[in-house]
């Protein structure tokens, strides 16, 4: 399946760290956001370049630039999908910003839209969305849908723990979109939550 896991050796560090049950809110914060810059930098090492000629105090050369017009757009699923976009805006400042609300309905574990807001141009802009765990997969799978229906010139998905289910949910959805997470855990509870996950990260990173 159309699935990377992120193996490298800081982000399965800072992983484990979040997961500990005494991690603070302050320091689940500020590993987020490590973290997220961490797995863009490996997400974005496709991005196509080109040659632009550049004068530099010396000289001139014709230097690699990033090859896409637009920028690139971080959708980040509310609400915990803010921490990943504030580590992914750290490390591309130019990158342009939009929102899906969606809440899971605790009973039926159905996602709910109470937001959705997304840059101009979209049909020209790579598109990463964002959201810290794919657990049902649910709220991936809605979030892509609707996100589809803008028509993206392409779309990813980058999480940090998915389960098992979750990705099997997702991709008899969306095959088409690749998906990178940190790691895929063992299953699923009757709660929906991923064991053995890190708690819910909503509630971890804002209390
Ligand atoms: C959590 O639940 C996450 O941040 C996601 O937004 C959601 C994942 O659950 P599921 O829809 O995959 O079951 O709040």
């Amino acid at each position: 399946p159309n699935v990377t896991i992120i193996e490298h050796p800081l982000v399965q560090h800072k992983l484990t760290l979040m997961r500990r049950e005494q991690t603070s809110t302050a320091k689940f914060r500020q590993l987020l956001r490590e973290i997220s810059m961490l797995l863009a930098y490996e997400i974005t090492r496709d991005l196509p370049l080109r040659k632009e000629l550049i004068k530099t105090p010396l000289s001139t050369m014709e230097a690699p630039i990033l090859a896409s017009e637009k920028k690139m757009v971080i959708v980040s699923i509310m609400r915990a999908g803010q921490g990943i976009l504030d580590g992914i805006l750290e490390l591309i400042p130019s990158a342009r910003v939009g929102h899906i609300g969606l809440y899971r309905d605790p009973r039926t574990f159905i996602p709910i839209e109470y937001y959705f807001k997304l840059p101009d141009d979209i049909e020209e802009r790579e598109v990463l969305v964002v959201d810290p765990m794919i657990a049902t997969g649910n709220t991936a799978v809605a979030a892509i849908q609707r996100l589809k229906q803008t028509n993206p010139f392409s779309v990813k998905f980058l999480c940090l723990i998915a389960s098992p289910e979750g990705i099997k949910h997702f991709h008899s959805y969306h095959p088409d979109v690749p998906l990178y997470t940190a790691a895929i855990d063992d299953h699923l509870d009757e709660h929906g939550y991923i064991i053995p996950g890190l708690g819910d990260a909503g509630d971890r990173l804002f209390g």
